[in-house]
């Protein structure tokens, strides 16, 4: 028996995609479910995940949905901790939970003006205020981390539950062309050139657009490794 998890639109389902890499990166096997968004059969493939009104939504093997990427990383953790979900060095691990919790919580601005679209980028995105608040914000702890980290690319040197949060972060950084860092710009690279992440926006690409990540910005194209 395997964990299932269902998921939504690879492209567009940022919060999917956090959800996904729990189980990708840290070689849990998992049955995923595909559903997509702005189609009645939404509600009928939530069904068997009730309560979860949201996607992802993970069911454990012996039975129990867990809905909520957050609660998702919390348990996969606790089950499996021969895993480094999260980092090893108490301070390190202080400042990870910090992050995510921040992540799952924050950067309304940014998540707001810049849903993720892994299908394209967005060539000429106003930068405002508000925005540019959170990327610096968001920069910091980056910055932070990788103080704290051992060998290896990834915020923490070792791959944790910070890059899975903050991928869809890279991936928007990315996609809306926004202004940052030599420290960013090594990590967002390395973070949308990953074999898996590759995986994951391949199979988005094969099913059809969603018109509402249409956007009134000049499109661009994908600016990651296909
Ligand atoms: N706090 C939730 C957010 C989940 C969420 O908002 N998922 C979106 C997709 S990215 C969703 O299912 N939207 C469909 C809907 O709200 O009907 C989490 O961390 O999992």
């Amino acid at each position: 028996m395997t964990y299932d998890l269902l998921i939504g639109d690879r492209s567009y389902s940022s919060w999917s995609l956090r959800g996904w890499l729990l189980f990708a990166k840290f070689d849990i096997d998992v049955t995923v479910h595909d559903t997509r968004f702005y189609i009645p059969q939404f509600q009928e493939d939530l069904k068997p995940f009730a309560p979860a009104r949201t996607v992802p939504v993970m069911r454990l093997p012996e039975g129990g949905v867990v809905m909520d990427s957050l609660a998702m990383a919390e348990t996969l953790a606790e089950r499996h901790p021969d895993k480094t979900y999260w980092p090893k060095e108490t301070k390190a691990r202080a400042l990870a939970r910090g992050m995510v919790a921040e992540m799952h919580s924050g950067y309304g601005a940014l998540r707001s003006a810049c849903p993720m679209n892994l299908r394209q980028s967005f060539v000429d995105f106003p930068l405002s205020d508000d925005i540019a608040a959170d990327v610096a914000r968001i920069e910091q702890l980056w910055g932070l981390a990788r103080d704290h980290a051992t060998d290896g690319p990834w915020l923490f040197g070792e791959y944790s539950i910070v890059d899975a949060f903050f991928a869809p972060i890279a991936a928007r950084l990315a996609g809306y062309n926004l202004p940052v860092n030599d420290v960013s710009k090594r990590y967002i690279s390395h973070t949308i050139s990953d074999p898996t992440f590759l995986d994951w926006r391949r199979r988005g690409l094969k099913d059809d657009p969603q018109s509402t990540y249409d956007l009134p910005y000049e499109a661009g194209k994908w600016p990651g490794p296909d």
